[in-house]
């Protein structure tokens, strides 16, 4: 039974959570492949609304294993406060497996996070601050600690009074703060390696187990493809792969395991961080969409950028992730708006018309958006159940994107409970 992979197309917070919620009732294991505290995947069941960071939404579901994968960061105890938040509401819970190969966020990842945040000064990429990038950067150049070493307190200090030497010297000599204790983090941190314990695994080994025994998997990714570190909007980008292309590697599972992948939208385009939005509206359309789709951090509570939907990048998306279809999501915020407006290409400073984004920032900084402009709807959308229900403006909107990125809308979402979703027969 192959994989299908739910990726996000645009910056991120495009409602994966409920999209995976609405396709995890029909999966055996759901895996995170990339990224950490960072993700905020919001997922409403039974009336109750959950925001997840690092547990996958198939946690939720008990009939299901959620799987953290070895090309996810684990901030220990972040991720047992989201258990222990589950656990006071009393949820049920699925199995849950981290791999041992998963790298660890540190507390000098955070410190160095937000250092580097401020020494970038007006560069800054407005990180969320949880020590992602530092993280990764440990990992590519091999000072990071492994999920599978906290549980040995012998092998953590060893690896400890190795790699922390040369992070204090980093934290007192360029930034002028106070030395971490290196005693006091391994007994921390091996404390967590004991209450992780229970869910540490070789978790390569189960999904390809999974997979060979015909076991429905769902691949969740976090943040979008313009968030890509190689495909986003670099380096306004966060650390790790986003596409579903980071899968096969950020589990273990080979490459031809992942037999599609559904692009989740926002109906219209928010971004939250620093760096191009070229469809950006600082205006009264920006403020209706951020206050009707509640647009702020999951994680940080920010404020996060609205806009028009982009179909540049939702297409290049489609492009470099290999995508097979499109889930729509937040359509009903879209109601009530007299028209809608949909960035079809790029201009140039030179007058050239783009249809693919380009790779360089200060490119794409200086493009103009060419927009096509369709009617609005006023209906509420929340109660539409079936294709049929949608009002024909709203339909000739899904259409357009349709024609537009050359995909099938298989999914719209018309609100934040999973039956508050239209599926395409
Ligand atoms: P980082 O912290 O190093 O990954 O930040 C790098 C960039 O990636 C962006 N990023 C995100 N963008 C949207 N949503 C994310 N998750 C949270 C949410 C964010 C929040 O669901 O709302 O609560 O603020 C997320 N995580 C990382 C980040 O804004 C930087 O642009
Ligand atoms: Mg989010």
């Amino acid at each position: 039974m192959p994989a299908l992979a739910v990726v996000g197309t645009q910056w991120g917070d495009e409602g994966k959570g409920k999209i995976v919620g609405y396709l995890a009732g029909r999966a055996e294991v759901v895996a995170r492949f990339g990224g950490g505290a960072n993700a905020g995947h919001t997922v409403v069941k039974g009336g109750q609304e959950y925001k997840l960071h690092q547990l996958p939404s198939g946690v939720l579901f008990e009939g299901c294993t959620a799987v953290v994968g070895n090309g996810a960061v684990v901030d220990p105890p972040r991720l047992l406060e989201e258990l222990a938040d589950l656990q006071r509401r009393g949820t049920p819970t699925g199995r849950l497996l981290l791999s041992e190969r998963a790298h660890v966020v540190m507390p000098y990842h955070h410190l160095l996070d937000r250092l580097e945040e401020e020494a970038r000064g007006a560069g800054s990429i407005g990180t969320t601050g949880l020590g992602i990038g530092p993280a990764y950067t440990d990992k590519s150049s091999r000072d990071g600690v492994r999920l599978g070493e906290l549980a040995d307190r012998d092998g953590l200090a060893r690896r400890l009074r190795e790699v922390l030497p040369r992070k204090n010297r980093l934290l007192q000599e360029l930034y002028g703060q106070p030395p971490l204790d290196v005693d006091e983090l391994v007994e921390r941190y091996a404390a967590y390696g004991q209450a992780l314990r229970p869910f540490i695994a070789d978790t390569g080994r189960f999904v390809r187990q999974a997979l060979s025994d015909g076991r429905r998997v769902l691949l969740e990714a976090a943040q979008g493809t313009l968030l890509d570190i190689d495909f986003g909007t670099y380096p306004y980008v966060t650390s790790s792969g986003t596409t579903a292309a980071a899968a096969p590697q950020g589990l273990g599972i080979p490459p031809w395991a992942v037999r599609g992948a559904i692009g989740v939208m926002k109906a219209y385009a928010t971004r939250v961080g620093h760096g191009p939005f070229p469809t950006e509206q600082r205006n009264e359309v920006g403020d209706y969409l951020r206050e009707r789709g509640r647009e702020y951090g999951t994680t940080t509570g920010r404020p996060r950028r609205c806009g028009w939907l982009d179909l540049v990048i939702v297409r290049w998306a489609a492009e470099v992730g290999g995508l097979t279809g499109l889930a729509v999501t937040l359509l009903d915020v879209l109601s009530g708006l007299p028209e809608v407006r949909i960035g079809v290409a790029y201009r140039t400073v030179g007058g050239e018309r783009l249809e693919r984004l380009p790779a360089r920032l200060d490119q794409l900084e200086a493009c103009q958006v060419e927009y096509e402009t369709l009617p609005g709807w006023g209906e509420d959308l929340s109660g539409c159940r079936r294709w049929e229900d949608l009002p024909a403006n709203a339909r000739r909107y899904l259409e357009r994107i349709e024609t537009l990125t050359g995909l099938p809308v298989q999914l719209v979402s018309v609100g934040r409970a999973q039956e508050q979703t239209v599926e395409r027969a």
